[in-house]
């Protein structure tokens, strides 16, 4: 955390926040001061308000006070609500995979308008793993078939999820041990709940076994679908080139921000505005053109399929609109700060809330029905083109930054980006890694947060790692702090930071040492990643024995609790830079981080110095390598 009145954050931010404060504005900055210090028994995880016998808090501090009024204790409670958090992070991507299965659903019976089946080869593929016949079938009948035998895992009461078998079979067989298989996606999060009421489950690792079934059907099954599915409506990924930061804003032409996650509504709000009628209507109002570009998650899904630039991250949603540029910001879900309608009040922007599952009072709300897609995309944008004439150029204030940077790595396309267009294989990620060229792979993911540098806590983490050969797989928020670094172009293996053998490996295949791979959902890449390394062998046979690791330093939502715990039951490090709150409880933290590992091989670390939580990810890598016997490390780390 950075020192009373320091302030972090990219250039641009930090540029926009001084005009916020000149202006008046109240960003999530102030109301982060205001909220401090935090409340310990919070922070400790030892408050309950499970039943209307309390709220109890367990005073670690007073004698007597080490029950709440039902007698649940520390560990009860603290397990208990850590895993209600994971069931609503759980939820909350399994429901964004609801919908997307649901698309593809009305797609197939030709009930939408605006979306088609853009990768058939992907839908044929990920029809065959479920066992579906697709010989003789058109698209839209398999892509049928595909929705209904997924849509039916959430409903699911025995058996499991589909893609649990593209687990290494280690993985599968601890699951199953365990009792840690998912059976049914909804029937976990239900189950999760009832648990954690009052008088039901009280053993705190009883609780997290319950937790991490839950997790496990979100990144093996709704974050899962959401990420093969989206490939196969909107076609899949490939590396292309991009811009990030405030600065792709422009001042002659209408600026459109899409904000959230499902980018059932982003992608047609892309096509929209590429239509001849809303492009003279642009120019009709004054406008050179329609800039869409996007905040969060949803602008990570279309700059991966059509290089729309990114606008900003989590902590850029409210400083984006400072900018006095932006026509209109569109909103769905997850992320969204309810202060947006107060920020956008100081300018002539208007906020436009479409999803049935959130309203944000101050919006005005537009639902998104798929069965109308485009036509109401093209109503939504068209509020943006004729809000360009209430631009008032004397408070536009739009930064210089803006950074060339490359996304759109993939599962199926970084083999080709490692191997070579004639020998796609992930042999040669495995080999760098077993010569001592690469000392492994790190998974870092999630959000940006003030509690932390605002961005810049994982920067100093990733830099560090790099000095030590670690090549990266990112997605969500992180990914974009790194773009605005000028960390995800090829020309950043030249940065005196980065490591001989890193260096060596992306040089010879063209890549840069960070590849982007997507959104939150698209965690569930990362572990298919991991999955085709030790199918290619000699790292390791499972997800546990692979010198690999995953890290949200700045994690922020309990969308990144679920993901940490998916990551640690199919055997991950994970670390994260503060505690999820549990620190209240020896016995929980003690399993946490320390016990959980003999039953799934991960584990959970919690470091807030980004250099020290740096060397946490080394020592385990190192760790991982020896126990591999391994060839040590061909260049020494970089100064
Ligand atoms: Fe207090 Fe127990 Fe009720 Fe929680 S469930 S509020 S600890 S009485
Ligand atoms: S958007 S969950 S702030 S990564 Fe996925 Fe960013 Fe975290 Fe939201």
């Amino acid at each position: 955390m950075g020192k009373a009145g320091e302030k972090f954050g990219d250039k641009a931010t930090l540029q926009m926040r001084d005009i916020a404060e000149c202006e008046n504005i109240t960003t999530v900055w102030d109301r982060y001061k205001l909220q401090e210090p935090h409340c310990g028994f919070g922070t400790l995880g030892l408050c309950c308000k499970n039943c209307n016998m309390g709220p109890c808090r367990i005073d670690p501090f007073k004698e007597g006070a080490q029950y709440g009024v039902c007698g649940a204790d520390a560990d009860t409670i603290s397990a208990r609500n850590i895993a209600r958090h994971i069931a609503a992070g759980s939820a909350c991507h399994n429901d964004h995979g609801r919908e997307i299965t649901n698309t593809l659903l009305l797609t197939a019976r030709g009930e939408t308008k605006g979306y088609s089946i853009k990768d058939p080869v992907k839908l044929r593929t990920i029809a065959t793993e479920f066992n579906i016949k697709t010989d003789n079938k058109n698209d839209n009948d398999i892509a049928k078939e595909l929705a209904e035998k997924m849509l039916a895992e959430y409903g699911q009461q025995n058996g499991k999820l589909t893609f649990l078998k593209r687990a290494p079979k280690k993985q599968q067989e601890i699951w199953d041990k365990y009792n840690l298989t998912p059976r049914g996606i909804d029937r976990e999060i239900v189950e999760m709940m009832a648990r954690t009421n009052i008088g039901v489950d009280t053993d705190y690792k009883h609780i997290f076994f319950g937790g991490m079934r839950t997790a496990l059907s979100d990144g093996w099954g709704g974050s899962m679908f959401s990420t093969e599915l989206c490939d196969i409506l909107f076609g899949s990924p490939q590396p292309r080139k991009a811009q990030v930061n405030l600065g792709v804003l422009k001042t002659d032409e209408v600026n459109i921000l899409v904000h959230g996650h499902v980018p059932l509504l982003s992608e047609l709000i892309v096509d929209a505005a590429q239509t001849p009628e809303l492009l003279a209507l642009a120019k009709e109002k004054g406008a050179k053109g329609i800039n869409v570009a996007g905040i969060c998650c949803t602008a990570n899904e279309i700059l991966m399929r059509r290089g729309i630039p990114v606008a900003g991250n989590f902590l850029q949603q409210e400083v984006a609109l400072t900018t006095g540029a932006v026509e209109l910001m569109i909103v769905d879900l997850q992320c969204i700060m309810p202060s947006l309608p107060q920020v956008a009040s100081h300018f002539h922007t208007k906020i436009v809330s479409t999803s049935a599952r959130a309203n944000f009072p101050g919006t005005e709300y537009i639902e998104f029905d798929e069965k109308e897609g485009l036509d109401i995309a093209k109503k939504i944008v068209k509020i943006g083109v004729e809000n360009f004439i209430n631009r008032k150029q004397e408070k536009v204030k739009i930064p210089n930054e803006k950074v060339d940077f490359i996304a759109g790595f993939t599962t199926e396309n970084i083999n080709y980006h490692l191997g070579g267009s004639f020998r796609g294989s992930y042999r040669p990620l495995n080999d760098a890694i077993i010569s001592g060229r690469l000392r492994g792979v790190v998974g870092a993911v999630g959000c940006d947060n003030p509690k932390f540098k605002s961005g810049t806590s994982h920067i100093e983490m990733i830099k560090e790692l790099l000095k030590y050969d670690v090549l990266f797989v990112e997605t969500g928020c992180v990914a974009i702090d790194c773009a605005k670094e000028g960390l995800l172009k090829p020309e950043a293996i030249y940065e005196k930071f980065v490591g001989d053998g890193l260096r060596e490996v992306c040089e010879a295949v063209g890549i840069p040492p960070i590849l982007h791979t997507g959104s939150c959902v698209d965690n569930s890449r990362i572990l298919i990643e991991c999955c085709k390394m030790v199918e290619e062998g000699g790292i390791g046979n499972s997800l546990d024995e692979l010198p690999v690791a995953g890290v949200a330093l700045e994690w922020m939502s309990e969308k990144a609790i679920a993901i940490g715990w998916y990551a640690v039951a199919s055997g991950l490090l994970v670390v994260f830079g503060s505690p999820f709150f549990t620190l209240g409880s020896k016995n929980v933290t003690k399993f946490v981080t320390e016990d959980v590992e003999s039953i799934t091989g991960g584990k959970w670390a919690f470091e807030e110095d980004p250099i020290k939580a740096a060397h946490i990810i080394i020592e385990h890598l190192d760790k991982k390598r020896a126990a591999l016997k391994l060839n040590p490390m061909m260049y020494p780390p970089k100064k």
